[in-house]
């Protein structure tokens, strides 16, 4: 029988799914090591703190549920929080929870092996940290492996390039100076009107033209804030059984059932409500009926006519290479007002590329726009990236790069064959990125931490998802998916913003809701699917971690 590892999980990532997976897994009774690249709790909040970032989702929802005190005490300002405000909500709830002490900060993962045959994970980030785990479960985010396009002649430009996704601590100071944005999704959309307000220009450089929805930011109105906290438990029970985590109802009627000028009303209602009500709260067939998508669309190029008032410009800024809503739907706040601004100005790449970053700024064909500054606004290799950029090694030694390498294969998102033990928060298959993400983060957590009390309370050494069953499942997503008109555009969703990344669709769409009550049959059938297996846990797993343990195993990892 082989020792125990030095943990019995290790948690790669400290955002939503990082600090609840190590909560939930110190309250049972597991010795578990949250690891972080950042130097601090926060994840995506942490590194995506460039100018104007924004939650989508409203405050109100936005949030763990599973602190009904501290929901209570914690303010809701406006309705959708600010990034700073978000970071310090992580970090308040961190701090109450006791949690940072449980992790190793400014660690960034390198290599995850199993050995087949002692049974367990060797976690390392490079000569900072090496830990061996039972389990390992990866909250490193679906959105945060940056994707940065390299430009021909990037690195001889001579003034500042930041990426959205790693903005600096800093204040990047942008008055007086000429900036250049590339990327108009919801970064790009978020970042403009502040770039537009702080620096003396802008040029934009689109590559496609966005459907994006107003948002509707304003101050919350305190009756309204103390009646959803008077209401807050019925409200989350609520959200945790709709297809997005966020409690509006779903519309009922197709496009087809209303008239020409019902259809409009019911659009110019949404529209006024902005972000979630024009995203979800038009016609129960706009992302499945072409017929009905096309007035949707119509409907936003409409509207990007009324708002922008240089036509040239605006016909620019008009999508035609999509259906409405088959790439994330960006929510922004004056983003096309922003195009009336004096100092902004539009580059349309699909009529004039660039063709090299000098000295002096972006030369696209038509010539060179000198700039000061260049803003990535280029988004991430979604979904798969996160967990591939860890160099995970499984079974034999194979690598999640090949075993993924025609497009990734799980079961229900979450664990993939092969990798025993190895579990994904929020991973493709999971429907974590169409939803309001923390709902799904909460399931996911819930989910794998029962799992893990049930292998332990049965003895078992090895979780691992069948092949069988990841194959079905993989399908199932696909499936899903082929059933709307996401798969027909070229997004993140599909992988194919990434140059030679295999075009599958990621997430699954089928809700929130629907995959809650597959994974909750499965739990009770004694999961199906999994094979439990190996001989019995070496020894049962300590009942409770002692901070000097914690820290004394980690230091001990620390450059082993
Ligand atoms: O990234 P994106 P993002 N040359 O992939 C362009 C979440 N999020 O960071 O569309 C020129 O959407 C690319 O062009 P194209 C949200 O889920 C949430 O903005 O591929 N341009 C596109 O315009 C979101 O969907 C929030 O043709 C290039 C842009 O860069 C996801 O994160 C806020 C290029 C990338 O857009 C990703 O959003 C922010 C190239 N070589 C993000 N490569 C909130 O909740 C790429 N582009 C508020």
């Amino acid at each position: 029988m082989s020792p125990a590892p030095g943990y019995d999980a290790v948690v790669i990532g400290a955002g939503f799914a990082g600090l609840y997976m190590v909560y939930r897994l110190r309250e049972d009774g597991f010795r578990v090591l949250g690891v972080e690249a950042g130097d601090g709790v926060g994840g995506t909040w942490y590194w995506n703190r460039y100018p104007g970032a924004r939650c989508d989702s409203e405050s109100m929802y936005y949030s763990f549920s599973f602190l009904p005190e501290f929901e209570q005490e914690w303010p809701l300002e406006e309705r959708y929080p600010t990034q700073p405000v978000i970071l310090d909500y992580l970090r308040t709830v961190a701090g109450r929870l006791d949690l940072p002490k449980h992790f190793v900060f400014g660690a960034r993962i390198d290599s995850v092996r199993y050995d087949d045959q002692a049974g367990w994970w060797t976690v390392r980030a490079g000569d900072r940290l090496a830990v061996t785990a039972r389990y390992v479960i990866t909250a490193t985010g679906a959105l945060s492996a940056s994707n940065r396009p390299q430009f021909p002649g990037a690195a001889l430009f001579e003034g500042e390039q930041h990426s959205t996704a790693s903005w600096p601590a800093e204040p990047v100071p942008l008055a007086g100076r000429r900036a250049g944005l590339i990327g108009t999704g919801s970064s790009g959309v978020q970042v403009l009107p502040e770039l537009a307000r702080q620096a003396q220009s802008v040029t934009v450089f689109q590559r496609t033209a966005q459907f994006v929805t107003p948002a509707r930011q304003e101050r919350l109105d305190p009756r309204l804030v103390a009646l959803w906290k008077a209401n807050y438990q019925e409200i989350r029970r609520r959200t945790k059984f709709t297809p997005g985590g966020i409690p509006i109802p779903s519309p009922l009627r197709s496009a087809a059932e209303l008239s020409a000028a019902e259809q409009t009303a019911l659009c110019e209602e949404a529209w006024r409500r902005g972000g979630i009500w024009f995203l979800d709260g038009t016609f129960s067939d706009a992302v499945t009926s072409l017929e009905t998508n096309a007035i949707v669309a119509s409907f936003v190029r409409s509207k990007i006519s009324e708002i922008v008032t240089d036509p040239v410009v605006a016909e620019k800024l008009k999508p035609w290479t999509h259906a409405w809503g088959t790439k994330r739907v960006p929510v922004g706040s004056d983003y096309y007002e922003t195009y009336n601004r004096p100092n902004v100005s539009l580059v349309d790449l699909r009529q004039d590329p660039i063709e090299e970053i000098t000295a002096r700024g972006i030369r696209t064909r038509s010539g060179e726009h000198p700039l000061d500054v260049i803003v990535y606004a280029t988004g991430f290799d979604a979904l798969t990236g996160s967990i591939e950029r860890l160099h995970v090694e499984g079974r034999n030694g194979d690598r999640l790069e090949d075993a993924w390498a025609g497009g990734p294969r799980t079961y229900l998102g979450l664990m993939v064959p092969g990798f025993p033990n190895l579990f994904t928060i929020t991973g493709p298959g999971s429907p974590g990125v169409v939803t309001n993400v923390p709902v799904a983060i909460e399931q996911h957590v819930e989910w794998i931490a029962d799992l893990l009390g049930h292998a332990r309370d049965h003895g078992h050494k090895t979780v691992e998802a069948a092949l069988s069953a990841a194959d079905e499942w993989t399908a199932h997503v696909q499936d899903v998916a082929n059933t709307t008109l996401y798969p027909t555009a070229d997004s993140w969703y599909m992988g194919a913003n990434i140059p030679g990344k295999p075009r599958v669709f990621l997430p699954y769409i089928g809700g929130l809701d629907v995959y809650r009550q597959r994974c909750d049959e499965i739990a009770a059938a004694g999961y199906p699917g999994f094979e439990l297996g190996g001989e019995p846990a070496a020894a049962a797993p300590a009942l409770a971690v002692t901070p000097a343990e914690e820290r004394g195993a980690a230091e001990v990892g620390r450059g082993a």
